[in-house]
């Protein structure tokens, strides 16, 4: 193994960004760009950065910019504070005392991954791999595509649709909610009866619904995300084989057992891994091992997140068992400035390129770290 590193000090910040353009989903939408980030310093001042992409609404996780700002500083930061880590994998069972709360944990967890890569002198990208069976090695590139939220009307969603093709985004996700759906679906297909098209409901169905949804499997989706509640495993495993277009699990899927038990009961034939939602890398590498032992298709999730959390999950992403493009679009479609340098840029053939540099391989530049500290300062609570 290679140098461990002892944690000497782990401060955190409650951020808030301008987007540039905002994700209506089936439980909202949020003004701004919120999280939660964590500088961790080791003794040797070696830093590392982690970032909970935590929403101020409790609307797609039960976390919030609130209680992962208490929950970090009460017990996950005294927790890490003077520990000696070798492997970031030990991570998780320093954390063991405190029930729940994957984004807060994931946050520390990222730290702890990036201070002991850099003190290794290896990429992010390198270490997941070295967790690994051999033939797994980072593919240097993310395929990714774009999500797209709830519009007022539909000739915006396929105007939306037309730039990001243009962009040269190879696949598109589009947020919808009873009465935004079957026609949306139709409407887009009709104009683009090629484009790789999936659609993520964000739990806003029932099983009463499983005939109106069926009606969406004549548009050949890629995959229709999390149509039904946000813990259920099982009546998605009743809807599965109603419908020919496969579901993918998005909210209910918090760890390797919650994947296992999916795959078993046929809740599901793909995940949409969020590092964050299954408190961090560690889990990760077991829901992907998981998913490679069921050849099952995998990709990754994401949160909006700042160039910190998109560095990690463009490399997390660009290993080969995840198989099916990612929700990780350019820094362009997030923010006109990020917290980070270089920004992403989206490649000719849909793909993020993995930083090569140690770490997440990219610069925080901790002025606009700050800066997002004070724009949260002043905007919270958000006038509504
Ligand atoms: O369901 O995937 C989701 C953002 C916030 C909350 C839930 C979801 C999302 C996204 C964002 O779809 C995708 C991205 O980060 O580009
Ligand atoms: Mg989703």
């Amino acid at each position: 193994m290679g140098r461990s590193i002892t944690i000497r000090s782990i401060q955190q910040y409650s951020i808030a960004m301008p987007f540039v353009e905002t994700l209506r989903t089936s439980f909202g939408e949020e003004p701004f760009k919120t999280a939660v980030l964590v500088r961790l310093e080791t003794d040797d001042g070696i830093v590392g950065w982690g970032e909970a992409p935590v929403e101020v609404h409790p609307g797609y996780s039960l976390e919030t910019m609130g209680t992962a700002a208490h929950i970090l500083r009460e017990f996950l930061i005294p927790a890490l504070l003077g520990k000696a880590v070798s492997d970031a994998t030990e991570v998780p069972s320093l954390l063991s005392h405190t029930r729940g709360h994957p984004l807060a944990k994931h946050s520390v967890e990222m730290a702890v991954w990036d201070a002991l890569a850099r003190a290794n002198g290896q990429s992010l990208a390198g270490a997941f791999a070295a967790h690994l069976p051999a033939g797994h090695a980072s593919r240097g590139r993310a395929k990714v595509g774009v999500s797209i939220g709830i519009k007022p009307a539909i000739e915006e969603t396929l105007a939306v649709i037309s730039k990001r093709l243009g962009e040269g985004y190879a696949r598109i996700k589009l947020k919808i909610e009873p009465g935004w759906d079957v026609q949306v679906a139709a409407a887009v297909r009709e104009r683009y009866p090629d484009i790789l098209l999936m659609l993520d409901a964000n739990s806003a169905y029932t099983l009463a619904d499983a005939e109106h949804l069926k009606q969406l499997d004549p548009y050949h989706l890629l995959m229709l995300e999390q149509p039904l509640g946000y813990t259920d495993i099982y009546q998605h495993s009743q809807l599965q084989p109603q419908m020919t277009t496969p579901i993918c699990l998005d909210e209910s899927i918090h760890s390797a057992d919650d994947a296992r038990l999916a795959f078993q009961l046929g809740a599901c034939k793909i995940i949409n891994l969020k590092p964050s939602r299954v408190s961090g890398y560690t889990e990760s590498l077991e829901i992907y091992k998981v998913c490679v032992a069921h050849d099952a298709p995998l990709w990754i999730g994401g949160m909006m997140e700042t160039g910190i959390g998109r560095a990690a999950n463009v490399a997390f992403a660009s290993l080969p068992g995840v198989t099916l493009p990612c929700d990780i679009s350019a820094t362009s479609r997030y923010y006109a400035r990020d917290l980070t340098e270089p920004p992403f840029e989206l490649q000719s053939d849909s793909t993020l390129l993995v930083p090569t540099g140690p770490g997440l391989g990219v610069e925080v530049h901790e002025s606009r770290v700050q800066e997002a500290a004070d724009l949260w300062e002043r905007e919270y609570p958000y006038k509504r």
